[in-house]
């Protein structure tokens, strides 16, 4: 396997490099050969943050081993990926990894990616038969010089770093496409406020370092081949160490057509709070995108290196989880507007 050790090795280092323009590993070779990135810059507020975890939707049963990792020294980054794991490998969670909603095909394709406090990233997307993509996004982003891996390429990659190959559609969500199926006679899924559970996840860990992570297992009952906005750096997740991070859920092709996690971490570093980010990030969506009686979902969560925190969303319904300072609770989000279906 090519790794970004053996790449950089390489005769031809240099000028490659320069002419790709990786700035994320030309600086990383030492003349030892080995291929450790550049130190992440020193957090100016580090003393003044506790470790702090924030997810989409309610997770306390993951961001509770994900803090306990946090607390035992672990990295940020180690903290995500555990919160990411234990939704993937949930059988109950049906937009996530093992047990998530197949496309229309009756395929589970997963979407997964992972950005460390470097600013590394890796991802995955229409991936089959794996029940961790996080952990190869993780994979992706530490072994090999690439960020995105997708189909095919993607589970032999996963398969050459010892994953197993696994069936990922459960009884029930068979089930449910079936039924599907023959409701809709075939008719692409209509996005709707019910589909939605994708987990993204921020850390602050005990260094003041941020990470994050998102992994989701698309939109039920999508078009095969379709990929959303949770393996999209920028979409479904971005982290900026100096400015902090942000993670989407909801109807994809909003989020990928506003780039919204990027755009709240932008937002950020312009000055506004988290909650105001996310908020701008909405409307952002809204002025593009949604038209009178649209009923879609889109919502958000940020969190700033002070480990202040925001969520908002179009529509009534989202909720997240908090684990800060020893309390790890579920909160709604504020929202803008409330469903048509809502009672
Ligand atoms: C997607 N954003 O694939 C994801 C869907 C989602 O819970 O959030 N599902 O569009």
């Amino acid at each position: 396997m090519l790794n970004r050790r053996s790449f950089f090795n390489h005769s031809v280092t240099a000028s490659l490099a320069a002419f790709l323009g990786f700035t994320q590993c030309e600086t990383a070779v030492t003349t030892e050969g080995t291929s450790a990135a550049p130190p992440a810059k020193a957090n100016p507020n580090s003393e003044a943050i506790t470790p702090a975890i924030i997810a989409t939707w309610p997770h306390k049963e993951a961001t509770a081993p994900a803090m306990e990792a946090i607390q035992q020294g672990k990295s940020a980054l180690d903290a995500v990926e555990t919160c990411a794991r234990i939704v993937e490998a949930d059988p109950k969670d049906q937009s996530v990894g093992y047990g998530g909603l197949p496309d229309a095909a009756g395929d589970v394709t997963l979407d997964a990616c992972i950005m460390d406090e470097k600013g590394n990233a890796g991802a995955v997307t229409y991936l089959q038969h794996i029940k961790h993509p996080i952990s190869v996004a993780r994979k992706v982003m530490e072994e090999t010089i690439h960020v995105m891996l997708s189909g095919e390429g993607a589970l032999q990659f996963a398969l050459e770093q010892g994953f197993e190959k696994e069936n990922m559609l459960t009884p029930e969500a068979k089930q449910k496409w079936e039924t599907w199926k023959a409701e809709n006679k075939g008719a692409p899924a209509k996005a709707n406020i019910d589909q939605h559970d994708t987990i993204g996840v921020l850390a602050i860990d005990k260094d003041g370092n941020m990470s994050g992570a998102c992994t989701t297992s698309g939109m039920a009952y999508k078009v095969p081949g379709r990929v959303g906005d949770s393996p999209i750096i920028g979409a479904g997740l971005y982290v900026d160490n100096e400015v902090g991070g942000a993670c989407a859920t909801g109807v994809g092709e909003l989020v990928m057509t506003t780039l919204g996690s990027f755009l709240v971490v932008e937002l950020m570093r312009q000055g506004k709070s988290p909650q105001e980010a996310c908020e701008a990030a909405v409307q952002r969506i809204a002025d593009r995108h949604l038209k009178e009686g649209d009923d879609l979902q889109v919502g958000f969560i940020a969190m700033n290196k002070k480990g202040e925190h925001g969520a908002y969303s179009i529509l009534n319904g989202f909720s997240y989880t908090l684990h800060q300072a020893d309390k790890n609770d579920i909160h709604e989000a504020t929202f803008m507007m409330k469903s048509r279906n809502a009672e």
